[in-house]
């Protein structure tokens, strides 16, 4: 009696609620398929995890493009959002199966306009990692600088505030905290790993 009568009563609300996803909580399953999780990747990273901050964070695009542009955390997001499942293989043997959601890359270079002889898009992180795309495969490929993973923004061991998603690329292809995004004319450019001798084209085989 006490419990139905607290379920009439009140502001008139509805006896069963939808909760809002305060999306704190990864999502497991999508689409019939069992997800990885956040908590699957191995921390490697050359310098360990970055701590950005949002409000002082600045995503710059530069090199060959038109207008170099300096974005903020929230107007990256204003671009228009994707999502996709898409597995990271890193060289260690690993990998995980993660639903991403993010901006395309080729968005943002579209903005900034790109000069004649671009080819190739060099990452820059936040640890003064870098690694290169070329640029065709980004755009052709709907490559995607990811914001969240399995419906979590991206905390700070995974890339915050941006990390690409290089699908059917090597994990090292996958730049985190990422903050400048430098359009070049330089096929032959290679970022900390691939320096190091790792191949420059770094796809999967399959
Ligand atoms: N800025 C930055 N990005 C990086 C790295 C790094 O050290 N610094 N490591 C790369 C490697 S080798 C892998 S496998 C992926 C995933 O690494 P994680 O498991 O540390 O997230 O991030 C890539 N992106
Ligand atoms: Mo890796």
């Amino acid at each position: 009696m006490l419990i139905s009568a607290a379920l009439v009563s009140g502001c008139g609300k509805p006896a069963t609620r939808v909760p809002v996803q305060l999306e704190t909580t990864e999502v497991q399953f999508y689409r019939g398929e069992r997800l990885g999780s956040i908590l699957d990747f191995r921390e490697n990273s050359i310098r360990g995890p970055q701590q950005v901050d949002r409000d002082r964070y600045r995503l710059r695009v530069n090199g060959l493009v038109d207008v170099p542009l300096a974005y903020t955390y929230d107007q990256v997001l204003d671009f228009p959002n994707y999502s996709k499942v898409v597995t990271l293989h890193c060289v260690e043997g690993w990998s995980v199966k993660i639903l991403w959601e993010g901006v395309l890359l080729g968005d943002i270079l579209l903005a900034a306009g790109m000069k004649t002889g671009a080819n190739t898009v060099i990452f820059h992180g936040h640890d003064g990692y870098s690694t290169s795309l070329p640029l065709d495969y980004v755009l052709a490929r709907d490559i995607l600088l990811a914001y969240k993973m399995n419906g979590v923004v991206l905390p700070p061991e995974r890339g915050f505030p941006f990390q690409v998603v290089a699908e059917s690329k090597l994990g090292y292809k996958w730049a985190k905290w990422v903050t400048e995004i430098e359009v070049s004319n330089d096929a032959d450019y290679r970022g900390f790993w691939e320096s190091r001798g790792y191949d420059n084209d770094a796809d999967l085989r399959r």
